[in-house]
């Protein structure tokens, strides 16, 4: 293969920018020598009067931030959603309010459990994470690209997420303590078959995959709440990775899939994905055979059919990785009037969740980074009463007062300015008579129907196969007792599929004996 668009990038940026430009510090001072330090003699130590090094260095010291807790390894792009069709008497948000409307936005791929250098091509979800720039502030959509997850309570998410880390004594990979947490907690049986089949994961590279927001946030009509569930379909077609092919791209090109989404803008080939949303009233989640609010279960496309909404397109790479990805900072708890969160345990974690790690990693002031602020709100410019903290390089609201309510002309809530139709919802979250604050039990709420209907009804005979033997060569290095409880869980959904994933481990097994026989004789 040829040098690419990515490779060239500094051999371009140096055509297009001839004019010589002045070294400076930080502060802005031109520098006369920045290839050697500051001496006493050609032979003595070094001066601390020297700030060109100092300067330098101090900040080279501080170039890291923490990388994210989960989904570190990422790639990102710019773009527009433009309005197709007219979904309006579902959702009031401004960001739908009209056919051909566009709004821009930014683009968040990513891998979940690896570093930020792991490979691209390791099986895992893949985060699809979209900010809209929209007229009414920030909306952030950040999904995956499965259609559910592995747990319905969010208390159980670091733990979940450990166990996909390293080993906290070894540092390694460990080989029991995923299959350990699955198998103790059934409910991941449906987003465990999901990964584990090719259909969903591995994906041949970023452009190539659906996304599904679990996003379970309420849009508002003018009559009643319905509850909406965001789908992105790929206009590039699905493709997907064989195990095999997905090893290899890890060892020879592991950031195959930036590099893919970097090259398809830089050549014009801009990616864009379809979206859609599925819409169930609130009458209809009260009757709804499950909790439509667990996001360990689909909503069946037959009785909630996808309703197009309209066509996101890619057409701008990052101009900075590090300004424009990495301090990319999205929650499912920026919202806009027409957006609510729905009584999702897990997206009602997430709310918290998110921007408490932003400010850890970027500090309070992290809407005010470029990428993260609201640069295409109405006015301009955000007015509010938050002001000061660490890194604030806004005006701060220059003389505005900082208080309210005030008789100073302050901006006003929208108890002044918001239109009727577009306030908060009053809305009755729970199905039943009386709503005592406990924490209730959800492990055994029906684990297992939707992955027998998953086993027999959407995988061919193909894909079933494929599914067991990725479940069983993923299992196989893990104790027996382990292997023997997580296979009871896909033997729940369908007897035949924890039969093939057993027959999977016992020919592996019979295969290590046999080895070992040989190596003895
Ligand atoms: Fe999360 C990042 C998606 C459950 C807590 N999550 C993160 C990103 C995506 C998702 C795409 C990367 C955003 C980016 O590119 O910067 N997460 C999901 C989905 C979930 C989910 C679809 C289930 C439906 N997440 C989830 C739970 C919690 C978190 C239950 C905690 C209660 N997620 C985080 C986080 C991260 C994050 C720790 C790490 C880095 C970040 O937020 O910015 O706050």
């Amino acid at each position: 293969m040829g040098r690419t668009k990515s490779d060239n990038q500094l051999k371009e940026y140096a055509e297009k920018n001839k004019d010589k430009t002045v070294l400076m510090t930080g502060t802005g001072a031109p520098i006369e020598d920045k290839l050697n330090v500051l001496t006493v003699g050609e032979r003595g130590p070094l001066l601390m009067q020297d700030f060109t090094f100092t300067d330098e260095m101090a900040h080279f010291n501080r170039e890291r931030i923490p990388e994210r807790v989960v989904h570190a390894k990422g790639g990102g792009a710019k773009g527009y959603l433009e309005i197709t069709h007219d979904i309006s008497n579902f959702c009031k948000a401004d960001i739908f309010s009209s056919i051909g409307k566009r709004t821009p936005l930014a683009v968040r791929f990513s891998t979940v459990g690896g570093e930020s250098g792991s490979a691209d091509s390791a099986r895992d979800p893949r985060g699809f994470a979209i900010k809209f720039y929209t007229e009414e502030g920030i909306w952030d959509l950040v999904g995956n690209n499965t259609p559910i997850f592995f747990i319905r309570d969010p208390i159980f998410f670091p733990s979940f997420i450990h166990t996909q880390k390293r080993n906290p004594q070894t540092h390694l990979k460990d080989p029991d303590m995923f299959w350990d947490f699955i198998s103790l907690r059934p409910e991941t049986t449906h987003q465990v078959s999901h990964i584990l089949v090719m259909r969903v994961n591995t994906p041949q590279g970023v452009i190539h995959f659906n996304t599904t927001d679990n996003w379970c946030n309420i849009s508002i009509t003018l009559y009643q709440c319905n509850s909406t569930i965001g789908r992105f379909k790929t206009d590039q077609g699905i493709k997907n990775l064989t195990a095999d092919e997905a090893d290899t791209l890890a060892a020879t090109d592991p950031d195959h899939a930036i590099r893919d989404l970097y090259n398809a803008i830089a050549d014009g080939n801009n990616p864009s994905w379809t979206m859609y949303i599925q819409v169930m009233t609130y009458q209809q989640a009260t009757t709804h055979k499950w909790n439509p609010f667990d996001l360990t279960k689909t909503w069946p496309q037959g009785e909630f059919p996808l309703i197009q909404v309209g066509k996101m397109v890619l057409n701008e790479n990052p101009s900075n990785y590090f300004a424009e990805v990495e301090q990319i900072a999205f929650s499912p708890s920026h919202m806009v009037p027409g957006i609510e969160a729905s009584p999702d345990k897990m997206l009602q974690g997430r709310l918290f969740s998110y921007p408490d790690t932003h400010r850890h990693r970027l500090g309070s002031n992290y809407l005010q980074i470029p990428i993260n602020c609201p640069f295409n709100v109405r006015g301009g410019k955000v007015n509010n009463y938050q002001r000061d903290g660490p890194q604030c390089v806004t005006d701060n609201s220059k003389g505005a007062p900082n208080y309210y309510p005030n008789s100073f002309n302050g901006p006003l809530d929208g108890a002044h300015t918001c239109p009727a139709s577009r306030k908060q919802t009053s809305l009755h979250v729970d199905r039943q008579p009386a709503s005592d604050v406990k924490k209730y039990n959800s492990a055994d709420d029906d684990n297992f129907t939707q992955v027998g209907t998953f086993w027999r009804k959407v995988l061919n005979e193909a894909e079933r196969k494929r599914l067991a033997e990725n479940i069983g060569n993923h299992m196989k290095a893990a104790q027996p007792f382990l292997q023997k409880r997580a296979i009871a869980n896909f033997a729940a959904a369908d007897p035949e599929f924890g039969a093939m994933i057993q027959a999977v481990i016992d020919k592996a097994a019979a295969k290590i004996l046999t080895k070992v026989a040989l190596n003895n004789q």
